[in-house]
């Protein structure tokens, strides 16, 4: 099992090109790719055409670095899948058809999806139709990656926040509706990205999510917080008293469904508020606990 990282953990002001050399540098192999290192506005991304200069070099880099990218993260929640209205909706699917492409042009293991049901951006709160709606976009998703080998990940989203109260989700709150989802749009390329502090958040037991969602699993977001807040910490940065993440449970969970990716920190505790050099000495030596932890399992 290996530790990657996503993009963002300098802060979002440091160019993609350059975190991936430093993460590079200081011995991460596998990351996320952050939208917002792709697009400057994560809802109207280039298209692969318009970016494929971009495109040729970055895959040059990444080649040369000896780096993975297991992951990419597109628009977050703004583009919901649900949606205020149908012209909204198509809008939204079209947006992640883009990110789709960028995922296969730079050979993405997943493309993250939040799942569709935000509470400020979908009017209606009736369960059933925030299910069919999802299924819905997600089955047009997954005509277009069909007959690749790239993994649409739909992502656990809390049904409460602490830090953001209104933005919510109303669906996708656990590893059981999620799966639900998958089953009803019946793709292979389609699975699931659990977010073990988001699991966290929604008093999941998270050893108990991972074992659940098993070989449905495609991509994860590790990252630690007290239960309220979600603060994308690195695992081990709270004491028992603030975190109940028990990750040496968490990581033998991993372990025990054989994960078979990389396991990604979606962490960013430091990010833009640490001087560069200093951001590397903690990551690599984040990296290197966290590779001793999972060796010894
Ligand atoms: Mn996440």
């Amino acid at each position: 099992m290996r530790f990657g990282i996503v993009t963002d953990c300098y802060g979002i002001g440091l160019p993609l090109e350059q975190a991936l050399t430093r993460l590079s540098r200081i011995g991460f192999r596998d990351v996320e790719i952050v939208g917002g290192h792709l697009a400057e506005d994560i809802t109207a991304p280039p298209s692969v055409y318009e970016a494929k200069a971009r495109i040729r070099y970055l895959k040059k880099l990444i080649s040369n670095l000896g780096i993975a990218v297991c992951q990419l993260h597109g628009p977050y929640g703004v583009c919901d899948l649900v949606a205020e209205t149908e012209t909204q909706r198509k809008r939204n699917i079209d947006i992640y058809k883009r990110w789709i492409d960028w995922s296969l042009a730079l050979e993405a293991g997943a493309l993250i999806i939040h799942i569709g049901g935000r509470n400020d951006l979908c009017p209606v709160k009736d369960i059933e139709f925030i299910i069919c709606r999802n299924v819905d976009s997600l089955c047009r998703l997954a005509e277009h990656v069909e007959g690749t080998v790239l993994k649409l990940a739909i992502e656990n989203l809390p049904s409460r926040c602490a830090d953001n109260p209104n933005t919510f989700n109303l669906y996708g709150n656990t590893v059981s509706e999620l799966k639900e989802i998958v089953s009803a749009v019946g793709s292979d390329n389609l699975g699931i990205c659990l977010d073990v502090g988001h699991a966290n958040i929604e008093g999941l037991d998270v050893p108990s999510a991972v074992i659940d969602a098993d070989n449905s699993l495609v991509a994860t977001h590790i990252q630690e917080n007290n239960g309220v807040y979600d603060m994308h910490m690195l695992p081990f940065s709270l004491r028992r008293l603030y975190s109940k993440m028990d990750w040496f449970a968490i990581f033998k969970a991993f372990k025990k469904i054989e994960y078979p990716y990389p396991l990604i920190g979606e962490c960013a505790n430091t990010s833009g508020e640490l001087p560069f050099e200093i951001v590397d000495i903690y990551l690599k030596h984040q990296k290197e606990l966290l590779d001793t932890v999972m060796k010894h399992l």
